[in-house]
C-alpha cells in the first residue's frame, strides 16, 4: 500500500448529458490534479455521485481512474451502498486494479442496528483483501457512530483509518491519540485547518478538485508550524465555500471546471443545473481561486 497521508481529491464524475461518463473529461481532470502534486485520489465518493450512478458506472469510473491515474498517486474507492452484497462486490472488483484502500459510508436508510453495521464492515475487509477506510459523514448519511463504536472497528489491523466529516474534532483528537498510526482524513474542507490541528494526517475533500493547490500548501505550511499563513488560505478557500454551499457543492465544482476548460457537466437529476446567474456568480469567484 502506498502512503496515505497528505491531500486527496474525492474526484468529481464528468457526465455527457445523455448520463454516460465523460471519460476524456475525467482524465483532464485527473491530469490537472496530478500536475498539482496531489497525493491520493479518493474515488466513487459522495462527490462522484456515487449513489446517483448504477452500480456497473461506478466499476467503469474506478476502472478509467486506476488506468489514468497509474501509480502517480494513491487510489481510494469508495465502495459504499445500503446493501452488504453490492458493496462486497464492488470491493472485488476494486482488488482486481491498481487501487491502494477501499473505503466505505455506513450503510443507511434502514435502522440497522450497530452490530449489523460492524459486521458489514468486517464483510468489506475480508472479501477485499485491501485496507479499509471507515467513511463517518454522519450529516448526509444519517448514521451517527460514537468513539467508542468508531474504535471497535478501527482497533482490528485491516482498517487502515478513517475519513471523517463531522466538526466533531473532540472525536477526531481522541481517535487519533488512540490510533497514532492509522490515518485519519479531515472530511469538510471548510474545516481542513482545524482537522490538522486535531491530529488528521490529511484530508479528502470535493472543492480540491477546483483548488488541489491550497489545500496541499496549507498541508506543508501546518507541517512547518506556519498557522497565521495557514489561516489566510482557509480564509480564501472558505468564501468560495461560502458560494459552493449556495449553488450546491458538486453543480458548483461542476460548474467551475467547466469555467476552467474541463467539461464537467452537470450533476445528476434530481440535482438540477445551475442558472445564468449562478454561473455568473462561479466566474466572479475564478480570480480567488486561482490566487495562492
Ligand atoms: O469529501 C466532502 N463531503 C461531501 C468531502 O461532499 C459530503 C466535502 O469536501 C464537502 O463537500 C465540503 C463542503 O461542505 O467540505
Amino acid at each position: 500500500m502506498k502512503d496515505l497521508h497528505g491531500v486527496f481529491v474525492a474526484l468529481v464524475t464528468p457526465f455527457l448529458p445523455d448520463g454516460r461518463v465523460n471519460k476524456l473529461a475525467l482524465r483532464q481532470l485527473i491530469r490537472m490534479n496530478l500536475h498539482k502534486g496531489v497525493n491520493g485520489f479518493y474515488c466513487c465518493g459522495s462527490t462522484a455521485e456515487a449513489f446517483l450512478m448504477p452500480h456497473e458506472q461506478r466499476k467503469e469510473v474506478l476502472e478509467i481512474c486506476a488506468e489514468e491515474i497509474a501509480g502517480e498517486a494513491a487510489i481510494i474507492a469508495h465502495v459504499g451502498e445500503i446493501s452488504q452484497d453490492g458493496a462486497v462486490d464492488l470491493a472485488r472488483h476494486a482488488a482486481g486494479l491498481e487501487v491502494d484502500a477501499v473505503s466505505s459510508v455506513a450503510p443507511f436508510y434502514y435502522p440497522f442496528t450497530f452490530e449489523e453495521i460492524r459486521r458489514y464492515y468486517f464483510a468489506l475487509a475480508e472479501s477485499a483483501d485491501l485496507p479499509v477506510i471507515v467513511y463517518h459523514i454522519p450529516g448526509y448519511s444519517g448514521v451517527k457512530l460514537s468513539e467508542e463504536q468508531i474504535a471497535s472497528i478501527l482497533e482490528d489491523p485491516r482498517f487502515a483509518g478513517l475519513k471523517h466529516t463531522s466538526s466533531d474534532f473532540f472525536a477526531l483528537e481522541r481517535l487519533h491519540s488512540r490510533f497514532p498510526d492509522k490515518y485519519i482524513f479531515n472530511g469538510y474542507d471548510e474545516m481542513f485547518l482545524s482537522g490538522l490541528a486535531a491530529g488528521a494526517t490529511g484530508g479528502i475533500g470535493s472543492t480540491y478538485n477546483v483548488m488541489a493547490e491550497k489545500f496541499i500548501r496549507m498541508y506543508e505550511l501546518a507541517g512547518e508550524n506556519r498557522w497565521d499563513e495557514a489561516r489566510r488560505i482557509q480564509t480564501d478557500v472558505n468564501k468560495v465555500v461560502s458560494v459552493l454551499l449556495r449553488t450546491g457543492v458538486i453543480q458548483g465544482i461542476k460548474g467551475l471546471l467547466t469555467l476552467m476548460g474541463i467539461d464537467a457537466g452537470n450533476a445528476r437529476a434530481p440535482f438540477r443545473a445551475l442558472s445564468g446567474e449562478e454561473m455568473d456568480e462561479l466566474r466572479a469567484i475564478l480570480p480567488l481561486i486561482r490566487a495562492l
